[in-house]
């Protein structure tokens, strides 16, 4: 493992997943991802004066624990208007996250309430912005990547824009001063995939979990 620290509480930490370990959980998502209405969608976002139907950036997103809604930008408890909910978070999963911050960035009492699940193909990418939908804005968000590397945008102390590659079985955290900090997705790069991940993704794909805290428990 290597941990770096692009710029105050932006941590990364490398080579956190075993091959195994990645395997097991893209295994999972991949199952999962086939249902239907919970799995993974690649739905339709607002319009706007360029596309009248534009879609979601990434390939193909599903949610777990809060759906949320690349439509209107917020949370809910379901999927759909027919009322069905997100598959839950594992248990394995929160502890996993818990562990994470409890190594690498110790936080008091924090509660993974929504996972989104991106997958990125080839032609993904990801526009920069602030993630900024949850009504808890100071609890970290924890990224979980796997696949291929990517070049990942981020802004630094300054508010200038530098960038570093983020490869898969890697972890980072956005804390406190870089909780709110502008970031997005470059291109991904070819021959990259990490071990564990070969059999799930192909070349140039790119799965990435963020796990976050959306309501303030005070
Ligand atoms: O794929 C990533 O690493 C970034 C995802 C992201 O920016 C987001 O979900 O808000």
């Amino acid at each position: 493992m290597r941990v770096l620290t692009p710029r105050s509480d932006f941590v990364i930490v490398e080579d956190y997943f075993s091959a195994t370990q990645a395997a097991e959980l893209l295994d999972w998502l991949i199952k999962i991802g086939q249902d239907p209405i919970r799995g993974f969608q690649h739905p339709d976002l607002k319009p706007n004066r360029f596309h009248k139907r534009p879609k979601y950036p990434v390939k193909k997103f599903m949610c777990l624990g809060l759906y949320w809604s690349p439509l209107e930008y917020n949370y809910s408890p379901y999927v759909s208007a027919q009322e069905i909910k997100p598959f839950p978070i594992p248990n394995s999963l929160k502890e996993l996250v818990l562990n994470i911050l409890q190594e690498h960035y110790p936080w008091k009492e924090y509660s993974p309430e929504t996972v989104l699940v991106n997958y990125y193909t080839k032609d993904s990418s990801m526009g920069l912005h602030v993630d900024k939908d949850e009504e808890d804005q100071i609890a970290p968000i924890i990224g979980l990547n796997f696949g291929s590397t990517c070049r990942f945008l981020f802004e630094d102390e300054q508010g200038e824009m530098r960038e570093i590659k983020i490869p898969g079985n890697c972890v980072y955290i956005f804390g406190r001063k870089a909780r709110l900090m502008r970031h997005g997705l470059g291109s991904i790069y070819s021959k990259t995939l990490s071990p564990g991940s070969e059999t799930y993704l192909d070349n140039k794909e790119r799965i990435n979990l963020t796990i976050r805290q959306v309501f303030s428990h005070k």
